[in-house]
């Protein structure tokens, strides 16, 4: 049986492991992340690894808010892992760059010290869309249950939203420096998203607190970029072979990988560009053409692979008519959508996505992809409809993904099967309302307000194109054959 990663441990990795450059024990921590998930694992922790050779301030301490899974898994191994990158002879790294992982429910106390630590410099997040307790439109939903819990609790609270108000608060009460606050979801305005969310937590305790955080603290808007499918026997496996050593969790990702922070100077306490964090003012423009056209296309890819049976993204993306819809989609549609001033060069990022989504390499299953789309279509794709609507451009191929959707839970409700969506309960009783008239099926969809915005499920054109699209999908996710041609 093979050891264990750990620190003990370490070195007996065999040759081909890249091993943390640095002395972990002689790094500070100046960084809290908030949801140390997959992607944080194989995302902003790598950077952090690579700052730390040559920086020893930015070890993270980390914060589960919900699961105890990730802890349980690396604690053992003083919260080492590895990350694979997906591709030919990509390497196994070790990542080191997590100090802890603190419980939040468990021990809030060790979770505010370091949010008030004088060290502390970054507060990241990667908490998922539900994570940020909003209401349809984008505003922090009051009436949440973690927010009036938090309202009337703050040293203990729930959500991060709480947990960031009472953090500040105590940084202010402390007279700390101030810090960058930085969302890394899949949020369009991530970062004023969160500072309004915040903010209007902290009005809500009182002004003085509100106006720190409004002048001191900075919320940046980011870009986050790379393809990390859950870890899988594959994976374990792969890790075994290539270390030598057994590791309880570890991650993986394409090669590829994106981080674009907004310049404001609470952000540049590190130096990003040496290890390739590109700062802009134009962060924007970067989060609309990743959230339009990647994340649009990986939800298409989704629903409309997993109604014609496929299983991952490689798999979708070499079925002839859904890859050329979702080419035509990207270029056709999205891109009109797009007006960028020529900070991105729109055709070749297509491509370069394209590519990504065809690597063979890269096994990331479209059901991780089809989770919360509750959450994830008014981000990724209603806006585009929306504008494509104003324009007086067509919306027939927008509207695939959509109806898609719909198809997707009806056959899940009739299947008695399971959705993880934060509205599970409520799309499983509508799927299994459904008759299959197209016209009355996706009226009752397009009547969630908690997904559609009043004006866009009230547009006939709408309402019109996806049933249309839905009545095609009926039939094993038939996609109309003028779809998948350009125009
Ligand atoms: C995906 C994203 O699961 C999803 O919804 O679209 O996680 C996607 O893989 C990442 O945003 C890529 O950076």
């Amino acid at each position: 049986m093979p050891l264990r990663l750990s620190e003990q441990t370490l070195d007996h990795a065999q040759p081909g492991t890249a091993r943390p450059g640095y002395v972990r024990a002689a790094c500070g921590v100046g960084w809290v992340h908030f949801g140390p998930g997959a992607f944080h694992r194989a995302h902003q922790a790598y950077y952090a690894d690579r700052l730390l050779e040559h920086d020893p301030r930015w070890a993270i301490s980390a914060v589960a808010l919900h699961s105890a899974g990730v802890h349980d898994a690396l604690a053992p191994q003083d919260y080492l892992y590895c990350l694979a990158e997906l591709g030919p002879e990509a390497p196994v790294r070790v990542i080191g760059a997590l100090r802890e992982i603190l419980l939040a429910a468990r021990e809030p106390g060790a979770v505010f010290a370091r949010l008030e630590s004088p060290h502390t410099r970054l507060i990241t997040l990667t908490v998922t869309e539900k994570g940020y307790c909003l209401e349809a439109g984008g505003r922090l939903d009051v009436s949440h249950p973690d927010v009036q819990h938090d309202l009337a609790v703050p040293h203990r609270p729930r959500s991060v939203i709480g947990f960031l108000a009472e953090g500040l608060r105590r940084r202010h009460a402390g007279g700390q420096s101030p810090c960058a606050v930085v969302s890394c979801d899949n949020l369009a305005e991530n970062g004023p998203t969160l500072r309004a969310a915040v903010i209007a937590f902290a009005a809500r305790r009182g002004g003085e607190l509100a106006r720190w955080i409004e002048r001191e603290v900075a919320f940046p808007r980011t870009m986050v970029d790379s393809i990390t499918p859950a870890t899988d026997e594959r994976l374990l496996e792969r890790v075994e072979q290539v270390t030598g050593l057994t590791d309880a969790w570890p991650v993986q990702r394409e090669m590829f990988t994106q981080w674009v922070i907004e310049d404001l100077p609470q952000v540049r306490v590190a130096d990003w560009a040496s290890v390739g964090v590109q700062l802009t003012n134009d962060v924007g423009v970067y989060e609309r053409a990743k959230l339009r056209l990647l994340n649009a296309a990986h939800s298409t890819l989704a629903y409309v692979g997993l109604l014609r049976g496929h299983t991952t993204v490689a798999e979708a993306m070499i079925d002839g008519p859904l890859a050329r819809l979702v080419e035509h989609l990207m270029r056709g549609d999205i891109t009109p959508s797009l007006a960028d001033g020529g900070v991105i060069d729109i055709g070749a990022y297509i491509e370069a996505t394209l590519g990504r989504f065809r690597n063979p390499s890269v096994h990331h299953q479209l059901e991780q992809i089809a989770w919360d789309g509750s959450q994830k279509l008014p981000v990724r794709l209603l806006p585009t409809l929306t504008e494509a609507l104003a324009a007086g451009r067509p919306v027939e191929r927008l509207a695939v993904p959509v109806a898609a959707w719909i198809r997707f839970i009806v056959e899940r409700a009739r299947a008695g099967g399971r959705l993880t969506d934060p509205l599970a309960e409520q799309l499983l009783v509508l799927g299994r309302d459904c008759t299959g008239d197209p016209r009355r099926d996706v009226s009752r969809f397009l009547a969630l307000q908690a997904v559609f915005p009043a004006r866009l499920a009230a547009a006939p054109a709408f309402a019109g194109a996806v049933s249309e699209a839905y009545r095609a999908l009926s039939a094993a996710g038939a996609i109309p054959p003028r779809l998948c041609a350009a125009g």
